[in-house]
């Protein structure tokens, strides 16, 4: 598995021409799979499983043994944080996660930054486990990345205290008291920057940030709460681990990801399915390396459709350096066919 690709995703990364582009999927280990549904039932629950490294890392290998993607992803979740910052956090099944709201400066108080490493240990330790599985199976070519949500996506769960659509409540406090505010984005700065520099030392070799839900900010708070945020996490970590690339996906920012292109100092962009691909192409690869952006509903469905608009993704962005991905993630009930038709897809591209 491992002769034609040489690493092709962290050649993408750094502006070198490949022969085709890098792919990984958004979500690409999970409950599409009859093998992670299986171990997902012995687990337990679904944090249960993210905090035991070695059934972790057997998830985060699933995907990679049937399709060899470029890129392995850290099995585990953005909400690890404010749990590790000691937010009590809950999965109920079939529905989202559950936090109890931090609505308050009061609130705030209760969390701290100094003990994380208690609760996030295991993370650390299934990137070790992967990067020694990956070897030892012979994807010595795979990049295994690590990851973590930005600031403003991951205030977005504790305040709202779950999922959400408009995100009032946060947005609320963010424009009516923008200094108390900043006290919570400022300790997940601290605490994300540290989470993925552990990442690192344990072997992460590329990082992404998910801000899913920074569409639902305008113009002004955009910049102060992703664009800012953003930079300040990703020049921390250069000035530590200056040869990893760390991947922007700033989900729904529209025209406003130009700016966040230019500013944060990301060395790619993963680019979600509402983005125009010519636009996309004239505004945003010519500044940096794309991800992205299939609709994951077109990877469920399957047939034409499919064919149609992955080889017109790969038309646009082919030609320049380029990571083919989802522009969400893999949906549950998705066929395993429909992945494998879409790799084949991929590897078939020739500029
Ligand atoms: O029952 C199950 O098995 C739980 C489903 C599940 C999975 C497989 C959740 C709950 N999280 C995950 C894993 C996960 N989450 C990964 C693993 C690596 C991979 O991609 O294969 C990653 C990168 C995430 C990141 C994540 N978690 C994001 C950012 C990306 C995105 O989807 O926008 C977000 C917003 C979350 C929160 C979360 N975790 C789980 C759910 C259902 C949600 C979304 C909640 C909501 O807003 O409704």
């Amino acid at each position: 598995m491992t002769g034609d690709r040489n690493k092709i995703f962290l050649d993408v990364l750094n502006k070198k021409q490949v022969g085709r582009p890098a792919f990984w999927f958004m979500r690409q280990a999970g409950r599409y799979l009859h093998e992670y549904r299986e171990l997902r039932k012995q687990a337990g629950g679904f944090l249960d499983l993210v905090y035991h490294p070695e059934n972790a890392a057997e998830v985060t290998m699933q995907p990679i043994r049937r399709f060899g993607m470029d890129a392995a992803i850290l099995f585990s979740d953005i909400l690890v944080v404010p749990q590790a910052l000691g937010q009590p956090l809950k999965f109920e099944t079939g529905e989202g996660p559950k936090l109890d709201p931090v609505l308050t400066l009061n609130d705030l108080k209760k969390l701290s930054i100094d003990r994380i490493d208690n609760t996030l240990n295991p993370v650390y330790e299934t990137v070790r486990l992967t990067r020694q599985k990956l070897s030892a199976e012979g994807f010595n070519d795979t990049t295994l990345i690590g990851f973590a949500g930005s600031p403003w996506t991951v205030a977005c769960y504790m305040v709202e205290g779950g999922g959400s659509k408009t995100f009032e409540a946060t947005k609320t406090w963010a424009y009516r008291d923008p200094e108390g505010f900043a006290q919570l984005i400022n300790m997940l700065c601290g605490a994300t920057l540290h989470y993925l520099s552990k990442q690192i030392e344990a072997g992460a070799q590329a990082i992404q940030l998910f801000d899913s839900w920074s569409g639902v900010l305008d113009e002004t708070n955009f910049r102060r709460w992703v664009i800012n945020p953003t930079k300040e996490i990703v020049s921390a970590l250069k000035k530590r681990h200056p040869d990893i690339p760390v991947i922007g996906f700033p989900r729904e920012a529209g025209a406003k990801a130009i700016d966040y292109a230019k500013e944060t100092g990301i060395d790619a962009i993963g680019l979600d399915y509402s983005v125009p691909l010519e636009w996309a192409r004239n505004n945003l690869q010519t500044l940096l390396p794309v991800q992205g952006n299939l609709d994951p509903v077109t990877l469920l469905a399957g047939g034409n459709e499919l064919e149609k608009s992955a080889n017109n993704i790969l038309e646009n962005f082919g030609g320049k350096p380029f990571i083919f991905n989802l522009g969400h993630g893999v949906i549950k009930e998705t066929p395993v066919e429909h992945v494998e038709q879409l790799c084949q897809i991929i590897r078939n591209f020739k500029r």
